[in-house]
């Protein structure tokens, strides 16, 4: 038995051009090699010619399973696109697909795309394994929980929630030795050449409305100890030389225990690595007497969902911290020597431009990363459920549900391009001032660093495009699936079009 986990082939994330090993992938590949299953890996993104290096992996290893991963609503017709290919040049060949979206939107997505065989539902590990067993022994799929599919009648069957992993040690090491770690697309550029995000908990124990983490694991959190993580990032720095990361992990001190714990073991290893985390404000407060450790230990900057400047919004969000504590949390980060990154949501229904004043006179006072985002009603999550009812989610194009592109109108606004145009508007109003602009020149290497990328690279292409029509930035390899059809000639095309979304 073969089986072949493929990371369909992406865009890059423009915003900053980053890209890594999807570490779910990594994990799942890890525990199958544990299994004893016969394993191989394809990132496509990497790959010098994405689509035709998969066609040609496939038609010529023909796995018996092929596993597509898709980690973002935003990426899901990546992954229906690389199942059709996949049907058409090896038809025999079993096609599971995991994620998030495809979990939470199962039946859509089986029927949207024949050529997926079954839909992982949930965390992949256990159902994977029972999966590819079942298989292998002829045995009857529907014992297998945590999957869905169609039936002949093309009936859609689930066949039941698989519970949680209890313990996340349980877990091997990710399979870095099977991701192209050297590749020179595998960095956080904005961070550091050597940069890369790992991941090293599940879920979140809050319930903020726009959030598919929370929805997916449930309300639930469970991490790896700190001598795991230390174990991993050590790894990570004697064979693969990175030292600074983005953790990936949406809330990372949860509870005290895991900061003091992360912090003693940093200090303990001196393996000289950096950290971005998340958080909640009400959580740094909590943890005030740790923000020196975390520092010693390497933690550089703070990621927190600060999302508005109004309680009302806050609540209605289900945010569950206050505009008080937000700016009591970036004092505090500010006076450890800490830096303040804020993910910030914009274009709520009763917005209007005094609001988004206001807004912007409140966070650019302390933020030094500004991460500005358009409430998206990902699908799964209660705002999508909620926004659905109301009837004002007005762009089902899933490409789009990545946080850059307006999918809602608001009240005032009541187009989306008005809606766009006010995203861009707000970028334009907090980058080009002075003071920000200062950053370039500050004497943080890291924010220096940071800003420095992101206004001659990223922001300089942007305003190209919006002022010359200049193209925006994408990886040199990067190839539509329709460009990929056309140049692939008539013969498959014909076939591929056919199943093709
Ligand atoms: C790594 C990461 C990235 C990497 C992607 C690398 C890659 N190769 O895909 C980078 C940094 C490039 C990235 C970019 C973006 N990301 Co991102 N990213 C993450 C992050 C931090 C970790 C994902 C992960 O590995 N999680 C851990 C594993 C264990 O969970 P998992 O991936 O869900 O996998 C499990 C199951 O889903 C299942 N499974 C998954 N695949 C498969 C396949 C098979 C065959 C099976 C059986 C099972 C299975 O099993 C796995 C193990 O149990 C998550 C946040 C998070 N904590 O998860 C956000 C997250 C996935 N990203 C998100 C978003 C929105 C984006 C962006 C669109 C924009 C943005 N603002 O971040 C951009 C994409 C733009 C672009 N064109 O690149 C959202 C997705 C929300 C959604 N539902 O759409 C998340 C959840 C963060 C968030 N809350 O906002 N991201
Ligand atoms: S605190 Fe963050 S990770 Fe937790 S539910 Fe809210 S948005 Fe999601």
């Amino acid at each position: 038995m073969t089986f072949l986990l493929v990371d369909p082939p992406h865009k890059i994330w423009t915003i900053l051009r980053a890209w890594v090993p999807s570490p779910g992938c990594l994990q799942l590949l890890g525990y199958l090699e544990r299994e004893g299953f016969d394993i191989d890996y394809m990132d496509c993104t990497l790959n010098e010619n994405p689509w035709r290096d998969l066609e040609e992996k496939v038609r010529t290893e023909k796995p018996d399973v092929i596993g597509i991963s898709v980690i973002c609503t935003a990426f899901i017709y990546d992954g229906m696109n690389a199942a059709n290919l996949i049907k058409a040049v090896s038809p025999q060949s079993v096609i599971i697909i995991g994620g998030e979206h495809p979990s939470f939107m199962a039946e859509e997505t089986l029927r949207d795309c024949p050529a997926i065989d079954y839909i992982c539902v949930g965390e992949g590990e256990v159902t994977l394994t029972e999966f590819l067993r079942a298989i292998e022994k002829k045995e009857d799929l529907s014992k297998v929980s945590g999957l869905a599919y169609l039936n002949e009648k093309e009936e859609f069957i689930y066949t039941g929630d698989r519970p949680f992993i209890e313990d996340l040690d349980t877990l091997p090491m990710p399979a870095y030795h099977l991701a192209k770690m050297e590749h020179p697309y595998v960095e956080i550029p904005s961070e550091g050449r050597r940069g890369l995000v790992v991941n090293f908990s599940r879920g979140c124990t809050w319930d903020c409305t726009f959030c598919s983490e929370s929805a997916f694991y449930k309300r639930t959190w469970r991490r790896r100890s700190p001598k795991r993580i230390a174990d991993e990032l050590q790894l990570l720095k004697e064979k693969y030389n990175r030292d600074i990361f983005y953790v990936g992990d949406n809330t990372f001190n949860v509870t005290r225990e895991q900061g003091i714990g992360f912090i003693e073991e940093m200090l303990k290893r001196k393996t000289n690595q950096h950290f971005w985390l998340q958080s909640r404000a009400d959580l740094i407060i909590r943890d005030e007497d740790l923000l020196d450790g975390f520092r010693e230990a390497g933690v550089y900057q703070f990621m927190m969902g600060l999302e508005y400047h109004a309680d009302s919004v806050l609540k209605d969000i289900r945010k569950r911290h206050t505009v008080e504590q937000a700016r009591k949390a970036m004092e505090l980060l500010k006076k450890h020597k800490l830096m303040v990154m804020a993910t910030l949501l914009i274009g709520h229904w009763e917005e209007t431009e005094e609001d988004r004043k206001t807004f912007l006179r409140f966070f650019r006072k302390y933020v030094d990363h500004f991460g500005l985002n358009l409430i998206t009603p990902l699908p799964g999550t209660p705002l999508f459920y909620q926004m659905k009812e109301r009837g004002r989610i007005e762009d089902l194009d899933y490409r789009n549900f990545d946080y850059l592109h307006a999918i809602m109108p608001t009240k005032e606004a009541d187009n989306l391009e008005q809606v766009n145009l006010i995203y861009k508007d707000m970028m334009r109003r907090y980058y080009w001032r002075p003071s920000e602009l200062l950053k370039l020149f500050s004497r943080n290497p890291i924010l220096r660093h940071h800003h420095r990328y992101y206004i001659t690279k990223v922001a300089f292409n942007i305003m190209m495009h919006e002022i010359f029509g200049k193209p925006m930035w994408v990886q040199p390899n990067y190839q539509e699936y329709k460009d990929y059809l056309v140049e692939r000639g008539e013969d498959l095309r014909e076939k591929l079009t056919a199943l093709a979304k």
